[in-house]
């Protein structure tokens, strides 16, 4: 059997590394009876694309991120701004709680589209790319952004003073060459294998928000399986939340490396006072958030942030 499993990103990437241990372990677990193929992006169409074929079950897995806002719109969840801690791993493990991950507003949010949620993947820190330094939001004033196709994303940009722009992901190397767009938002190892760091002069860490990818499979496909087979990609999954965690820091780590040593771009971090100007203008818009996909997603938004809370104060979440 082949479970053929879409990728948001190109060879090398997180969501590649991630693809090639889970296959490794399911190909493993069931002594090579499941063979998992994987389609790094472009091999399938765009990013929607991916998302058609998981949903007719042309492929049975596939990665969702910023895209995925007009399949779901509740994972629009994972674009809110400063809500997660500073903590990566434990964002990491907040996340895949099954408190979280099975969180029945999550399940049905993504079931009835035909998506059957598996993990959700932090790939890092969204950096942002601009041929200026940002340090203030007047410093976005009439800045032409690429966000990812979601409306979450263009509310949480406009609310910063930029001009949120959508492109798709395979665009935005010419985009930004070409001038049409003057700034860009990905994790650094992104930044580095998609070569977007040669055409912009900063990057910035905000640290603002994870990239985060919900690992999905089509849900017809996964309903029908053995209990032996989902229990597989249970416990494979639960094997994959510190292996990713692991291995998304040492390849933005890495990649920050070869970014320095091929280029004179900037870096500039921003202080503890400059990220809080940023994010007392995210906090509305998780007001938007709620209006735009209900008390559904609204309980769902409560529950992340209630989890955030506990763990930010020791509790037990
Ligand atoms: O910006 C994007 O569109 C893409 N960036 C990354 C790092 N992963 C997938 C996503 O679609």
């Amino acid at each position: 059997t082949t479970w053929g499993f879409g990728l948001e990103e190109i060879e090398g990437s997180v969501q590649y590394e991630y693809g090639e241990k889970f296959a490794e372990l399911i190909n493993e677990k069931s002594d090579g009876e499941i063979e998992v193929k994987l389609y790094p992006y472009g091999q399938l169409g765009g990013l929607t694309d991916i998302y058609d074929q998981v949903q007719e079950g042309a492929i049975q897995l596939a990665f969702g991120s910023g895209f995925l806002g007009g399949t779901v719109p509740e994972s629009q969840l994972f674009s809110l701004n400063f809500v997660l801690t500073d903590d990566e791993k434990l964002n990491t493990e907040i996340l895949n709680d099954p408190a979280f991950r099975k969180h029945e507003d999550l399940v049905a949010a993504f079931g009835e589209r035909n998506l059957q949620p598996l993990a959700i993947v932090p790939e890092g820190w969204q950096v942002w790319s601009a041929n200026k330094a940002v340090r203030t939001p007047e410093d976005f004033d009439g800045m032409a952004i690429r966000v990812m196709d979601n409306r979450l994303l263009r509310e949480t940009y406009s609310a910063y003073g930029a001009e949120p722009t959508t492109m798709e992901y395979g665009e935005l190397f010419s985009g930004m060459q070409l001038g049409q767009l003057d700034g860009n938002i990905q994790p650094v190892f992104a930044h580095q294998e998609m070569d977007f760091y040669q055409v912009q002069d900063y990057l910035i860490f905000a640290n603002q928000a994870q990239f985060i990818a919900t690992f999905m499979g089509n849900k017809e496909w996964y309903d029908g399986l053995s209990d032996e087979h989902k229990d597989m990609i249970e416990e494979t999954v639960v094997e994959l939340v510190p292996y990713v965690h692991d291995v998304q820091t040492r390849l933005n780590t890495e990649r920050l490396d070869i970014i320095t040593e091929n280029s004179d771009i900037e870096l500039v971090y921003l202080t503890p006072e400059e990220r809080d100007a940023f994010r007392e203008l995210s906090i509305p818009v998780r007001d938007t958030f709620a209006e735009m996909v209900g008390e559904r997603g609204e309980r769902l938004m409560n529950a992340l942030i209630e989890q955030v809370e506990a763990a930010q104060s020791g509790d037990e979440t």
